[in-house]
């Protein structure tokens, strides 16, 4: 069995660093200003952004699987065209991020390689299964709109290069949820069926999208520094509550159901109070245990072999180039 995370290396404790420095690092985020790759940071503010930005581009790779298990199965060319580009799209972002993990001086192959072995986290919520067509609509609606809320955010990351990716990643991952509100809206107004598979993928996807706002605040042991590094600008239970209020109202125009006994309105704070989460099932997920955790992996390492000969192919491609100019 594998656990994700990240390796030994990457949790060994800091150097220690000098006082001031850190003050003057402390006061340029203080006063909003962006840190770029060339600029002084402290070991602990790189590694978490290594640690996060990594995370987050092995994300949008493994989260082009459980979609992408349906471009074959699309119910009209017009869907199928709409889904092949929303997974490219996903492609793209995980090409960003690494991009932007690589500016803070780690190997985009060392990044690859702890994806492919077992050892890095990604979502947890692309463990799950896309058993029906209404789940590719659940999945734009739900895990875009929560990608969204949580990515908002990140667009002011105190990161130079993290912050101006994630302005693009928002401007498709919103047309994302767009589109896939669509296809729920659709199948809503559709045959008893149609409507009875989008309550049933809303039904199965409800608690999972909740749990990807991470663990709650008491629990998030990288909350405090990311926040005081401005790389997190609200809190997961903050985001968790803001994804509730504006995807309640949404489901309910749809005339579909949460399932969550507890979910309904408190007037005094303007909320949508929603129910416990099952927390054991997070954890689960994330040691591996999820329902489609081994296999996900695994289709991720045959897709990487099965691309072997393109790398192979596009590295002698640049050595062919290369000596044509030294000639
Ligand atoms: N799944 O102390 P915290 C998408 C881990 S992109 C797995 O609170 P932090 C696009 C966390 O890493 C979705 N692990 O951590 C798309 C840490 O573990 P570590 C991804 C989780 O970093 C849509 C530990 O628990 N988005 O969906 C999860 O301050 C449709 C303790 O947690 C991002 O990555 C989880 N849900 O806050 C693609 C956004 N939650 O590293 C295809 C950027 C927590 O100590 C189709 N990331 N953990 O071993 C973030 O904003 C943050 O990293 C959080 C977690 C909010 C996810």
């Amino acid at each position: 069995m594998y656990t994700q995370g990240l390796n030994a290396a990457d949790k060994a404790p800091p150097a220690i660093e000098d006082a001031g420095r850190l003050g003057a690092f402390q006061a340029r985020i203080d006063a909003e200003q962006k840190i770029e790759p060339n600029d002084w940071m402290p070991e602990a503010y790189r590694r978490t952004l290594i640690r996060q930005i990594a995370q987050h581009a092995h994300s949008e790779i493994v989260g082009m699987l459980p979609e992408g298990n349906w471009i074959t199965r699309a119910p009209s060319l017009r869907r199928k065209a709409a889904l092949l580009a929303k997974v490219q799209d996903e492609g793209g972002h995980g090409l960003y991020l690494y991009a932007a993990a690589e500016t803070l001086g780690v190997a985009r192959e060392t990044l690859v390689e702890q994806l492919l072995s077992g050892g890095a986290k990604y979502s947890s919520i692309f463990n799950y299964p896309t058993l029906t067509w209404a789940d590719i609509g659940a999945i734009g609606w739900l895990v875009d709109g929560a990608a969204i809320m949580n990515q908002i955010p990140l667009c002011r990351c105190s990161y130079g290069p993290y912050a101006r990716a994630m302005i693009r990643v928002c401007k498709e991952e919103s047309f994302h949820q767009r589109q896939g509100y669509e296809i729920m809206t659709v199948l809503a107004r559709g045959t008893t069926a149609q409507r009875a598979m989008a309550q049933d993928a809303l039904d199965r996807w409800w608690w999972p999208c909740l749990m990807m706002f991470g663990p709650p605040d008491g629990e998030s042991q990288h909350s405090d520094a990311s926040t005081r590094w401005k790389i997190k600008r609200f809190s997961n239970d903050e985001l968790r509550q803001k994804f509730v209020d504006a995807t309640v109202p949404q489901g309910h125009y749809l005339g579909l159901s949460f399932p969550d006994p507890a979910l309904r309105f408190d007037e005094a704070t303007s909320h949508w109070h929603y129910g416990a989460i099952d927390w054991d099932e997070f954890r689960a997920v994330l040691r591996g245990d999820g329902p489609c955790n081994r296999d996900r992996l695994a289709a991720r390492n045959r897709a990487h072999e099965n691309g072997a000969w393109v790398r192979e192919a596009a590295l002698a491609f640049a050595e062919k180039r290369r000596r044509k100019a030294a000639a």
